[in-house]
């Protein structure tokens, strides 16, 4: 199994997959969705609005990827922050469903986002482990994933990933 970090924009990566940060109506928005859907041009929303009536938080839905390099983009809802400890059960879940999709739809690559670490105000220290644990322990029991990125925007932001996956690697 291959999990990376990388620096950049997630529209421009060749995995299989992108993962979205979206909203629970799936009506699009700033951050991460904004620049998913300028890139990927307008059938990706036709095709949300055609399949699916919203997404609720903690899960995930699949589109084609329309114009980006990715052939499909999983569009995951993640909490908005409350400081409550269903932040942590709403933000595994979400990235789990991702996963669980890409099993699904025989997906061998996928690159996320830092999920609600933007608008939706989950801090990124806290957010940073439980992200990469999940993905890190889906991947050591699904083989058929060869490879997950985390695509990290800003320097904090991926500096912040990057030592949660050294932590995690000492603690296990
Ligand atoms: N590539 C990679 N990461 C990016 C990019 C990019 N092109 N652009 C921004 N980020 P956010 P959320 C980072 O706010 O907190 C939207 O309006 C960004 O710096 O996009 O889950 C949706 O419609 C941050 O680190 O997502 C929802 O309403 C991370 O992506 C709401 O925001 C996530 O920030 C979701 O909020």
């Amino acid at each position: 199994m291959s999990i990376e970090f990388v620096q950049g924009d997630i529209t421009q990566q060749e995995t299989e997959a992108i993962a979205n940060a979206a909203n629970s109506r799936l009506a699009g928005g700033g951050g991460v969705d904004g620049a998913i859907h300028r890139a990927g041009g307008p059938d990706m929303m036709k095709e949300l609005k055609q399949k699916y009536q919203g997404c609720p938080t903690g899960s995930a839905v699949i589109t084609g990827g329309g114009r980006l390099k990715a052939k499909y983009v999983i569009h995951a809802v993640g909490p908005v922050y409350s400081g409550k400890p269903k932040d942590r059960e709403l933000l595994t879940s979400a990235y789990r469903k991702c996963l669980e999709l890409c099993t699904e739809h025989k997906i061998g690559s996928i690159a996320f986002p830092s999920i609600s670490t933007g608008v939706y105000g989950y801090p990124v220290e806290e957010a940073a482990p439980i992200a990469v644990k999940t993905v890190s322990d889906y991947l050591k029991t699904h083989s058929e994933i060869r490879l997950a990125r985390f695509v990290l925007f800003d320097d904090k932001t991926f500096s912040t990933y990057r030592r949660a996956y050294g932590e995690l690697e000492v603690n296990v």
